[in-house]
């Protein structure tokens, strides 16, 4: 009887052991699954040796021993003698050890982030030693060791030196505070102001350490549509002891600022950012808040943008606004992120037009803690924008990323789209700003122009759902943007390799059958979305499905038929110099390839050019007719990652596989919908029909016309 109890306890155990929520993200430090490598593994690692007694060092230590012990399956203890086939962890200052270790000269490229792994011998020992020349810089080593291990790399001839090659690598939250997420998918925030500073969530511990693994080092931890209150007394305890719990992971705490904070708390009559009472106001406030939190990172600013308030409210210009809050900022070595997505209520001119319009005159004019953060595209996180042409366009300003992670119109979070190709595909393109190389990453890390603030963010997709993101995939969003900030030359490829081998698992079919859903997933979306060029199609409002007739909004500029310009003639909005000339905000070079129809990539053509239905394209076939094979691709691949996720049922857990087999199926629903309705939209203007050989739209225009969504997700205040 006892035997059989134990035989069931071992099965519920297992049972329990592989369900699999997903809360552990990237870091699930399962055992080695390979007998082999397991056992090379414990044969080069058999103690720790461990140098330091800051928080930061402790919380490596602890990773470390966490993680050796799920991969390797035994617990470590410490040693403070050096011995063979140890790990050695500290830095030069903290450990004579280390520092006899003669590393110096990696040292010096690892910068104060960074860190050197090596396999080295000692005293006649060999060991591996993760250095850091600060304690975050031996945490990251510790975390990309783990990662190594996780990924099943040989760790015998290690040598590696990383540093970050972006500074500023931060998540911008969306959260507002009665924890209702803008274009939030996944829950609620993860914050709970309510039961801050007294209750620390565990959540929130693991935050910093999914951060910490990735390199991201600050969070804005509010929405930039701001709320005062965040600001006062009450909430500046709450965000202090967010700051200690981010602290030992490296990770700095960022607040948005409401403009009108100085009126709407401050009881002034006035924000004018010229006025010296205004800034007094904001510099007393500024130290308020460094007493709380010592290494406050700084303020990200949304102003005169969509309804918020700005400098412009007392005619002064968004320079006068950001220097107000970098000057009293600067003793504290804070820093300004003053974004550039503006566009006025009043001017008919091209949307696209206006954040250069309004910031390339100002070039020069910032303070040297400002940096204007710029969203990928001109627009607005569309599934394919071109790159802004504010990279490129202000050389004497340092100009951050901010990639929306949350998927606002990408398909929220039921649609499995990893977006590393699309951000890749920012960085890449070429600005020629300084002639032909002048990528958009090197205006990001400075080096095209000799600038020393760089930064890359990414609109957080994360909420109190269980596995965070809501759709597992989300994870790799996140996951991509810390590993690509850290080192933008990753390839999209290894980083959906590295991400499905530490979240899933390293069996061969497995690593190749998600890296092919994963590679493909986002071109699939943009055409089942917005193929060729085609955006801002989607519903009014909450942005959720397609809408490309919607033409109700009180702006010109937020109803599709401005963005896509169908008539009997053709489609598309034509930004040439016949246009609205948004091209020569480009530099001539860029200009010249998509001004012209002929030369202009496809996936790029609607965005610049209004095309006759009867256009050829380079396929062949008219441009309703290349519409229509697009559409009917784009779902036709999303049928193809079903399959291919139906092939993995034995090699994930039932619990993940089931979840997002449910919502591929969600995706496939979906993307016929978009598929059906857009081309029944379009086909009213071109008359063409829809080539014979596809299945058919089972519902009428009319039909999709009537959906309604009064509670579609993510548009909380
Ligand atoms: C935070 C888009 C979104 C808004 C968002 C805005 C922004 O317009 O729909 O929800 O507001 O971008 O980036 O400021």
């Amino acid at each position: 009887m006892k035997k059989i109890l134990l035989l069931c306890l071992f099965f519920v155990t297992m049972l329990t052991a592989r369900a699999d929520d997903g809360y552990r993200l990237w870091l699930r430090y399962e055992l080695v699954s390979n007998p082999q490598l397991l056992a090379n593994y414990r044969n080069a690692i058999t103690s720790i040796y461990f140098a330091g007694t800051s928080a930061a060092i402790i919380a490596a230590k602890d990773e470390l021993q966490m993680g050796l012990e799920g991969l390797l399956g035994r617990k470590y203890v410490l040693q403070n003698n050096l011995s063979s086939n140890q790990l050695v962890i500290g830095t030069p200052k903290s450990s004579p050890v280390v520092a006899g270790l003669s590393l110096n000269a990696q040292l010096a490229k690892a910068g104060d982030e960074g860190f050197v792994i090596v396999n080295s011998k000692k005293d006649q020992k060999n060991i591996i030693a993760i250095v850091g020349n600060t304690d975050i810089g031996v945490l990251h080593g510790v975390f990309h060791f783990l990662r190594l291990l996780q990924t099943q790399q040989n760790i015998q001839s290690l040598s590696i030196t990383s540093a970050p090659k972006i500074k500023y690598r931060l998540l911008n939250h969306w959260d507002n505070l009665n924890r209702t997420v803008e274009r939030g998918y996944a829950g609620y925030s993860i914050w709970n102001w309510h039961t801050l500073p007294g209750y620390i969530d565990q959540r929130y511990i693991d935050y910093a350490r999914a951060n910490a693994s990735i390199g991201i080092n600050g969070a804005v931890v509010t929405n930039v549509n701001a709320n005062a209150t965040i600001l006062t007394k009450e909430y500046l305890e709450k965000v202090a002891a967010l700051a200690n719990v981010f602290r030992p992971y490296g990770i700095k705490i960022y607040l948005t600022a409401r403009f009108s904070a100085p009126i709407e708390i401050g009881k002034l009559k006035t924000a004018d950012p010229l006025n010296a009472a205004v800034k007094q106001w904001w510099k007393d406030k500024i130290d308020e808040i460094y007493k709380y939190v010592p290494d406050f990172g700084g303020f990200l600013i949304k102003a005169n943008s969509e309804g918020q308030p700005g400098p412009q409210d007392y005619k002064r210009s968004h320079a006068d606004g950001a220097n107000m809050f970098a000057e009293a900022l600067a003793p504290h070595g804070g820093i300004v992120m003053w974004r550039s997505f503006v566009y006025s209520n009043e001017s008919p001119e091209d949307r696209l037009k206006q954040a250069y319009a309004e910031f390339k005159p100002l070039d020069s004019k910032f303070k040297n803690n400002v940096a204007i953060q710029v969203k990928n595209g001109p627009l607005d996180f569309q599934p394919r924008e071109p790159f802004s042409p504010l990279f490129g366009a202000m050389p004497k300003t340092p100009l951050f990323m901010e990639y929306q992670l949350t998927q606002e119109y990408l398909g929220f979070s039921t649609h499995l789209v990893f977006m590393a190709p699309l951000f890749k595909e920012v960085l890449n393109a070429d600005t020629y700003q300084k002639g032909k190389g002048s990528t958009v990453a090197k205006v990001l890390d400075g080096s095209l122009d000799g600038l020393t603030l760089s930064g890359m963010a990414g609109v957080s997709n994360i909420g109190n759902d269980i596995n965070w993101t809501g759709h597992l995939f989300g994870q790799a969003n996140w996951y991509t943007l810390g590993r690509l900030s850290w080192n933008y030359e990753l390839s999209s490829a290894q980083i959906a390799n590295e991400w499905i081998r530490q979240t899933f698992g390293n069996t061969r079919q497995l690593v190749d059958t998600v890296d092919k859903i994963m590679l493909s997933s986002r071109e699939a979306m943009v055409n089942y979305m917005t193929p060729l060029g085609l955006h801002h199609i989607m519903g009014y409002g909450h942005h959720y499905g397609p809408a490309p007739w919607f033409d109700k909004a009180s702006r010109a500029d937020w109803n599709p038929v401005y963005f896509h310009k169908a008539d009997s003639v053709g489609i598309g909005f034509d930004r040439t110099e016949k246009g609205t000339n948004y091209l020569s905000q480009y530099a001539p070079e860029v200009k010249k390839v998509y001004e012209n129809i002929d030369t202009c990539p496809e996936e790029y053509l609607l965005w610049f050019h209004h095309v006759p239905w009867n256009h050829k394209m380079k396929s062949g076939r008219n441009l309703w007719d290349e519409m229509c094979y697009r559409y009917y691709a784009g779902v036709d691949s999303v049928r193809l990652m079903q399959k291919q996720w139906n092939s993995l049922e034995k090699l994930v857990d039932k619990q993940r596989f089931n979840q997002v087999k449910m919502l591929l199926a969600v995706q496939e629903k979906e993307a016929v919908w978009w598929r059906n309705s857009c081309l029944l939209y379009f086909q009213t203007f071109s008359k063409m029909p829809i080539p014979a050989g596809y299945e058919k739209p089972d519902q009428t225009l009319e039909y999709y016309k009537n959906l309604n969504f009064p509670f579609a997700p993510g548009n909380g205040r």
